[in-house]
C-alpha cells in the first residue's frame, strides 16, 4: 500500500478522554516542530476491536510513529505494539491511586520482541520530542531543528547559571 502524502505521520492515542491533560504535552511538542499528527481515544479494555484495527491500519495511512498513553492497567502502548511494525512510544498517565507506578510498570514491562520505548510517568512532551527524533533520523532539515532546540535549551541553562552566579 502507498501511504498517503502530507496526511499525520504520528498517531497520538490515548485509553480515554481523561487522559488528555496529560497527553496534551505531546500534541504541543509535535505542533512546535510542524509534525503533521492525529489525535484518537482507543481504549485497549473499552475498544479492543478498534485497538487492533488502529494498529494494523496505521503504517499503511502514513502513520510513521505511534505515541500512546493510558493509565492504570495501562496495556494500550504494548497492544498497540504487538500489531504494528512501527515504533510505539508509551506514556504513562498517572491517576489517583499508585501516583502512576501502575501504569509505568504496566508499560515497561513488556516482553523480549515487543519493544515499547516508555517515557517517565506524565512524560508526554519527551513522547513528542522523542518522536521528532525518530521522525529526524531520516530527515536533515527536521534533525537540524531538533539541534537549534538542544542549542536553545543550552544556552537557556547557561543563563540561569549565569543568574544565579550574579
Ligand atoms: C485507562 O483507564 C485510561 O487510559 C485512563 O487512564 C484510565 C481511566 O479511564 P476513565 O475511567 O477516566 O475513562 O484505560
Amino acid at each position: 500500500m502507498t501511504a498517503p502524502q502530507g496526511g499525520p505521520q504520528v498517531g497520538l492515542i490515548m485509553g480515554s478522554d481523561s487522559d488528555w491533560p496529560t497527553m496534551e504535552g505531546a500534541a504541543e511538542a509535535l505542533a512546535e516542530f510542524g509534525i503533521p499528527f492525529e489525535v484518537g481515544v482507543v481504549s485497549a479494555h473499552r475498544t479492543p476491536q478498534k485497538m487492533l484495527d488502529y494498529a494494523r491500519s496505521a503504517a499503511g495511512r502514513g502513520i510513521r510513529v505511534v505515541i500512546a498513553g493510558a493509565g492504570g492497567a495501562a496495556h494500550l502502548p504494548g497492544m498497540v505494539a504487538s500489531a504494528t511494525p512501527l515504533p510505539v512510544i508509551g506514556v504513562p498517565v498517572p491517576l489517583k491511586h499508585l501516583d502512576g507506578m501502575d501504569s509505568l510498570l504496566s508499560i515497561v514491562q513488556m516482553p523480549a520482541g515487543v519493544p515499547v520505548a516508555t517515557v517517565s510517568i506524565g512524560g508526554a512532551r519527551n513522547a513528542g520530542l522523542l518522536a521528532v527524533r525518530i521522525l529526524a533520523a531520516s530527515d536533515p532539515a527536521l534533525r537540524s531543528r531538533m539541534e537549534g532546540f538542544q542549542a536553545k535549551l543550552e544556552a537557556m541553562v547557561e543563563r540561569k547559571d549565569a543568574a544565579l552566579r550574579q
